[in-house]
């Protein structure tokens, strides 16, 4: 879980795991690290949708769609086709495997049939990915290759729990797992404990929330770091809500976050 300076492309190569090769890819493709996180809670996409060539994934929380339902699904599912982008829903599974597995499979957000990505704390343990693990390499499973999930390593608010030997555990977790590509983390968990960061190790994929040009950190207790801090600190993709869809200009924003995350990115892999 090292900072990489390796490009994209090389790692994608490199990487046993389709969803991860694929991210890569698109990234390539598209001079994107970008995701958007679209907190909205219409079904109805919204205009920022329509310049998805800027977009590398997109970032939900289906529960909060009051309409949620097939229209929802279908319509995630038709636009990440089309616009060549990935689903991550950032659901923080965080209970016994046993009610993960019915949160994930089925149930009312129907959340395996439609998210590439998803995220867990492995607050109770590691039993939570063997839990989801069950469900993706299931034979009958027909997504088998085009899942993977991340776990939740830190978090981006002031006095998070989410820290030390919780951070560490997961880094261990990580490396026990076939299913998961990396973290979710504010940069690269390298330093964490330097001892279970080898060169045998996994190229784990680092996402990180808490990502704004402009803001420090909000009165509920979010803390934000630029884009091009970001990555320096080894962040792989960059995920940004509220400084792109409450900007007046939306799609110039968002390409601003693309650029700026793209040329610190380059700046990594010349250093
Ligand atoms: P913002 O509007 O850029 O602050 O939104 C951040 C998004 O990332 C939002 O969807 C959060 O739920 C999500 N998030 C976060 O902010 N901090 C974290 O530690 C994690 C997720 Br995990």
């Amino acid at each position: 879980a090292s900072k990489s300076t390796l490009p994209y492309h090389i790692r994608a190569a490199s990487h046993q795991h389709p969803v991860a090769q694929k991210l890569f890819r698109i990234a390539e493709q598209k001079k994107s690290n970008l995701i958007i996180s679209a907190d909205f809670s219409d079904t109805e996409p919204s205009g920022m949708c329509r310049r998805t060539y800027l977009l590398n994934t997109l970032s939900t929380h289906v529960d909060i769609i009051h309409d949620f339902g097939e229209k929802t699904v279908v319509g995630l599912k038709k636009l990440a086709a089309k616009h060549n982008f990935m689903i991550f829903e950032d659901r923080k599974f965080v209970d016994i495997g046993s009610t993960v597995q019915k949160q994930y499979h089925g149930g009312a957000l129907r959340i395996s049939e439609w998210a590439d990505i998803v995220n867990v704390s492995p607050l109770g343990g590691g039993g939570v990915v063997e839990a989801l693990e069950q469900i993706i390499f299931n034979e009958t499973f027909p997504y088998r290759d085009g899942r993977a999930v991340l776990l939740l390593a830190e978090m981006t608010t002031a006095g998070s729990l989410a820290t030390g030997q919780y951070t560490e555990q997961c880094i261990d977790i990580a490396n026990q797992s076939g299913a998961v590509i990396g973290f979710v983390a504010t940069g690269a968990l390298g330093t964490v404990n330097p001892d279970l960061n080898t060169s045998a190790q996994e190229d784990f994929i680092i996402f990180t929330t808490g990502v704004n040009s402009y803001q420090s950190g909000n009165v509920l207790g979010q803390q934000y770091q630029t884009p091009e801090a970001a990555v320096k600190a080894g962040s792989d993709f960059i995920i940004v809500g509220r400084g792109i869809y409450t900007s007046e200009n939306r799609v110039g924003t968002a390409k601003q976050y693309q650029r700026e995350g793209w040329n610190a990115y380059e700046a990594r892999i010349a250093s």
